[in-house]
């Protein structure tokens, strides 16, 4: 696929999420690889800064065997975050500005030092220096949820926004207990939803970032993969709680 092709279809993704309305699969009309859809992902990650977004970190998607087996793939995926996407803690939210919002509990992970993924010595985990609750507001730009894995990354994997709780020194975060509320609904999990651990998500990110050609600055933060399934965002409190973490809340309106 041609780099104006590229560019064509990130500004459709662009457009879709400022006008708030979807689009259909780029699957349909084009013929995409991964290489293709992260290269999309990369040309709408550029419309962003032109705009004057300034990159804050990455997310990974696709870290649960659930969500894996659903779209049938066996590799996680990565996008990237924004200062725009930012939430503060316990802030309103105008869901107006989203097509069909969805929430999701993470581990946020906090990089005190620039990582080096062609290092074969790194280790990301001596990268971070903290760690939190997050909630991920996810927001895919394509109509009725329907899309491939090629969709996904070329959509910047739906990434919309996130919530950071309380930064704690990092800890031990395997096996601890995750609670998403929202006005309608609630999910239970464990962090072990998230590649066994959270840890684990960090050391599969360094691989993808290397073959990706990814750079992870001081700084950014990594946001690991949902604990559970992810609940529609509706108005009122949106909490995640998980054991040991704290909680960090946002609010729909
Ligand atoms: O956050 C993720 O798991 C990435 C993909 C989400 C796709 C979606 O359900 O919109």
């Amino acid at each position: 696929m041609s780099t104006p092709d590229r560019l064509e279809l990130a500004l459709s993704l662009r457009t879709a999420a400022h006008l708030r309305t979807p689009v259909p699969s780029l699957a349909d009309t084009h013929s995409l690889d991964l290489d293709d859809a992260y290269a999309v992902q990369e040309a709408l990650l550029g419309l962003r800064q032109a705009g004057g977004e300034r990159l804050t970190g990455v997310k990974l998607g696709f870290t649960s065997k659930a969500k894996m087996a659903q779209m049938g793939v066996c590799e996680i995926i990565v996008g990237r975050l924004t200062d725009a996407m930012r939430v503060g803690d316990g802030a309103e939210v105008d869901l107006s500005g989203f097509i069909h919002p969805r929430a999701e509990p993470e581990v946020a992970f906090r990089l005190s030092r620039p990582v080096d993924p062609d290092d074969p010595a790194t280790d990301i985990a001596a990268c971070v220096d903290a760690v939190a609750p997050a909630i991920e507001i996810i927001d895919s730009r394509y109509q009725d949820f329907r899309f491939t894995v090629t969709d996904v990354v070329a959509d910047n994997t739906s990434a919309a926004g996130y919530a950071v709780g309380p930064w704690r020194p990092l800890t031990d975060v395997a096996n601890k207990a995750v609670r998403l509320r929202t006005p309608q609904a609630e999910a239970v999990g464990s962090t072990a939803a998230i590649l066994g651990a959270p840890l684990h998500a960090l050391h599969a990110l360094l691989g993808i970032c290397r073959r990706r050609r990814i750079p992870l600055a001081a700084g950014q933060i990594v946001l690991a993969g949902a604990a559970t399934a992810a609940l529609p965002l509706t108005p009122g409190v949106t909490s995640c709680d998980i054991a040991g973490l704290g909680t960090v809340t946002l609010k729909g309106r």
